[in-house]
Order: C-alpha cells, then sequence, then structure tokens
C-alpha cells in the first residue's frame, strides 16, 4: 500500500503551546490528557466496511436482527483481502493504537466452510496473524445471531430447543476464540452477545422468552475462560426493526442477568434506548454495580439507525462521565456503527476520530475548578465554567496528538482516503 507521504510537523506548534497555558491556567494539564488519550484504545467495529455482511459466502448480506446499513455508496469490500487492505488505512489514520471488533460471520474458512455453531479459533487465524502485523493493540469478537437460516425466529430465546442450541453452540464457540485471541495477543478480548430476539407486534408472554435466554445464557457462560484474557459482555436493546413490541434482551433483563453473574460485563449502546434517554446517565448507575463496561458508541438519528459517530453533545457526555467518574480503566470502548451512504472508510476514520477527540475534549475539562464549583454551590460559576469550556482550543490540542502519532492533522486524513478511493475502491 502506497499513500503520499506524510507533511507532519516536526515540532509542537505555537498555537498548542499558546492553548497549553490555557489549559493551564485552568487547572488542566494538557500533557496528562495526551497520555491518557494515548493509553485508551478504541475498539474499531470490522462491520462498518462491508454493511456488517460478512464473507461466510460470496455475497453475504445482512438480514433480519432488526438492523440495517443504508445507502449503496460504492467501493464496499468484498474479500476478506479487501477488508483488511481498508482497515490498514483506517489504523493509519488513527493517532494511537487500537483494537478491532470481529464478528464470527468474518471467520476466515480458506474454502471449507463450516456452519456457525462449528466455527474454531483456526479460522480466525490469518486474523490474528494480521492483527501483530498490523501492530493493532488486540481483538475483541461478537457471535453473530443474525443473518443466518436458523435466525429468523430468534436464537437463544427460541421456542424449539435444537435451535436455541444451535445458537448455545455457535456462542460457546464464539467465547472460545475470544478468549484464544486474548491469550495470543495478550490483551484481554472482550466477547460480547447481541441477539435480535423479539417480536414486532404485541405478543402474550413476555416471560418465557426471557426465562429461555437466561437458561440460554447459563450454558453459553458455563465454561470458565481466563478474566486475564478474556471478558464477557451482553448487550441490551429496546427494539428493533421489525422487534418493535417487544425485545428479549431488554435493558432490565440483562443489567440483571450481568449483575446476577457478577463477572459479565454489562454493554451500552448509545443507540439502544428512548432517543431522548442519557446514554452518558446511566454509566455511574451501571458502574456501581458491575465491575466492567463495554460502550457501543454510536448515534442513533430518530432510531437505532447507526449514523456514523460525532462528537457531538451526547458523545462528549458519554466520555465526560468515563473521566469524570474515573472510570476509564473499567469500561471498553467500542464503537458500532454502519453507514453505506458514503465513502466506508471516511465513516470509520471520521467516527473514530471523533470518539478520540470527544475524549480528550473530557480529558481537558477544567475538572477541579468544576468540582468546587458544584461542591460550594456555586452553580452560576459551574455553568459559566461549561459554557467557557466550548470555546477552549481543543483543536490545537488534537492536532499536537495527530502530530505526535504521526497521523494527518485536519483534514489531512481526506487526502489520503480519496487517493485511496481513486486507486483501489473505485476499480472493485
Ligand atoms: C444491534 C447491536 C449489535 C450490532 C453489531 C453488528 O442492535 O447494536 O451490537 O450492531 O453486533
Ligand atoms: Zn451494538
Amino acid at each position: 500500500m502506497t499513500t503520499p507521504a506524510r507533511k507532519t510537523r516536526a515540532s509542537a506548534s505555537t498555537s498548542f503551546t499558546a492553548a497549553s497555558e490555557t489549559f493551564a491556567a485552568l487547572g488542566v494539564s494538557v500533557e496528562h490528557a495526551l497520555t491518557t488519550l494515548a493509553a485508551t484504545p478504541i475498539s474499531v467495529h470490522c462491520w462498518q466496511g462491508d454493511d456488517v455482511g460478512g464473507f461466510e459466502k460470496p455475497d453475504s448480506t445482512l438480514s433480519g436482527g432488526g438492523i440495517q446499513a443504508t445507502g449503496n455508496y460504492p467501493g464496499k469490500a468484498r474479500t476478506l483481502d479487501q477488508l483488511r487492505g481498508d482497515l490498514e488505512l483506517v489504523f493509519k489514520l488513527l493517532p494511537g493504537k487500537h483494537r478491532l471488533n470481529l464478528h464470527a460471520i468474518y471467520a476466515d474458512f480458506g474454502g471449507n466452510p463450516v456452519d456457525r455453531n462449528a466455527i474454531e479459533p483456526k479460522h480466525f487465524s490469518s486474523w490474528l496473524d494480521w492483527a501483530v502485523a498490523t501492530g493493532l493493540h488486540g481483538l475483541d469478537f461478537n457471535p453473530s445471531n443474525f443473518s443466518h437460516p436458523l435466525a429468523a425466529e430468534g436464537t437463544l430465546s427460541h421456542p424449539d430447543k435444537k435451535i436455541r442450541e444451535f445458537w448455545i453452540e455457535h456462542c460457546v464457540a464464539s467465547r472460545r476464540i475470544g478468549s484464544w485471541f486474548g491469550k495470543k495477543l495478550g490483551t484481554r478480548t472482550v466477547t460480547n452477545v447481541w441477539i435480535p430476539d423479539g417480536s414486532k407486534d404485541t405478543p402474550f408472554d413476555r416471560a418465557a422468552p426471557r426465562a429461555r435466554l437466561a437458561e440460554s445464557l447459563d450454558r453459553v457462560f458455563a465454561e470458565k475462560l481466563s478474566p486475564k484474557h478474556h471478558l464477557d459482555a451482553v448487550e441490551s436493546k429496546l427494539f428493533g426493526i421489525g422487534a418493535e413490541s417487544y425485545t428479549v434482551g431488554s435493558h432490565e433483563f440483562y443489567l440483571g442477568y450481568a449483575l446476577k453473574r457478577g463477572n459479565v460485563a454489562y454493554c451500552l449502546d448509545a443507540g439502544h434506548f428512548h432517543p431522548t434517554e442519557s446514554l452518558a446517565d446511566k454509566i455511574s448507575s451501571v458502574l456501581q454495580f458491575t465491575p466492567a463496561l463495554l460502550l457501543h458508541v454510536s448515534r442513533g438519528v430518530r432510531w437505532d439507525s447507526d449514523h456514523v459517530v460525532t462528537a457531538d453533545d451526547p458523545t462528549r457526555a458519554i466520555f465526560e462521565e468515563l473521566v469524570r467518574g474515573d472510570y476509564l480503566g473499567q469500561t471498553a470502548i467500542g464503537l458500532d456503527y454502519f453507514d453505506a451512504s458514503i465513502n466506508r472508510i471516511a465513516a470509520w476514520v471520521i467516527g473514530t476520530r471523533a470518539a478520540q477527540k470527544s475524549l480528550l475534549a473530557a480529558l481537558l475539562e477544567p475538572a477541579s475548578k468544576l468540582r468546587a464549583a458544584e461542591a460550594a454551590g456555586d452553580h452560576a460559576l459551574r455553568l459559566a465554567l461549561f459554557e467557557e469550556s466550548r470555546a477552549l482550543p481543543l483543536g490545537a490540542v488534537w492536532d499536537e496528538f495527530c502530530r505526535r502519532h504521526d497521523t494527518p492533522a485536519g483534514l489531512g486524513f481526506m487526502d489520503e482516503i480519496k487517493n485511496y478511493e481513486t486507486r483501489v475502491l473505485a476499480k472493485r
């Protein structure tokens, strides 16, 4: 892969020096913020590159599950090699070391496909090698309980025992792959279970599917895997397309389940609640009682639309909570969106950089002054500090972070993406 030489400055700009002084005057250490930002990997979701299709068969597409990628922008990855080539550019344009989040439908069968309940680490060994060669921080994993003939009417909560068994086996196999990644790469892999089970119209019996799901999950998590290499997570949801009236794995269900087990992380997806609910507000509640949290940073527009993440107020609020509550150590940060209407690599890079920028903004909050104002009951000063913070020179600090990590600052990354589009994507 050849891309034009990056024009990175040899030393920090005068605007960075001025910004550092501005922040220092507010009691904020820019260097400390940059160190924390560099030490916080984002788990980049592989499924933005091919509209959640996977490569089980040629031309696999997302079906069911209540999720949807909309748009048909040209250049989608159609093979594992194409996806990896695209991801190499993505990781090159992201400052810092990051993770890749894989779904089971991205297995590399090398011409000998097996069904989902029979997947093994060997089907992901080329991903492992690639992760090492690309210098990733690690890999995360997900069983794919959708886009399959046996997922049409439910998975782990299905009334038919044989169908439940199939998905239990798939999830068990997925956990083994996740823990194998963790062991091989030396960083803890998160394996997240999400299922689409639910119903379009009002069900009569809401309890039985939940009882079956709880029983299936107990089977899925029965095998003890080393917490050093592996963390399980369960992801809740309020609704989906075709599951408007009832979702088996609701917020209360999985929060309760995670608490019951004690060693399972709870996954909060920013698109999975009523549009006026604040995901940020849930973090400090959940972490009072669960040991770990997985975030699916996403952007719902009117519904769980999975638009590209931006540094909007709800996203910034999520990262503010992580920093204010000192929760970064307990939280795995993943992205979950899929926009097929724009250049997919740009979607990946813009969204991930937006998440990082939101984290940086949170790290640069005048926290000690805000805390003191609140403790003193000076709510006018607190409000003034919030408002002043919005106009602080975040951009100069972000540019310096990019410079230190040899990554284009400003819009420079778009030049590389446009160039790759002409050379590679347009020819697919
Ligand atoms: C669906 C969930 C789930 C998926 C991915 C593909 O509503 O958010 O996390 O988006 O696993
Ligand atoms: Zn999600």
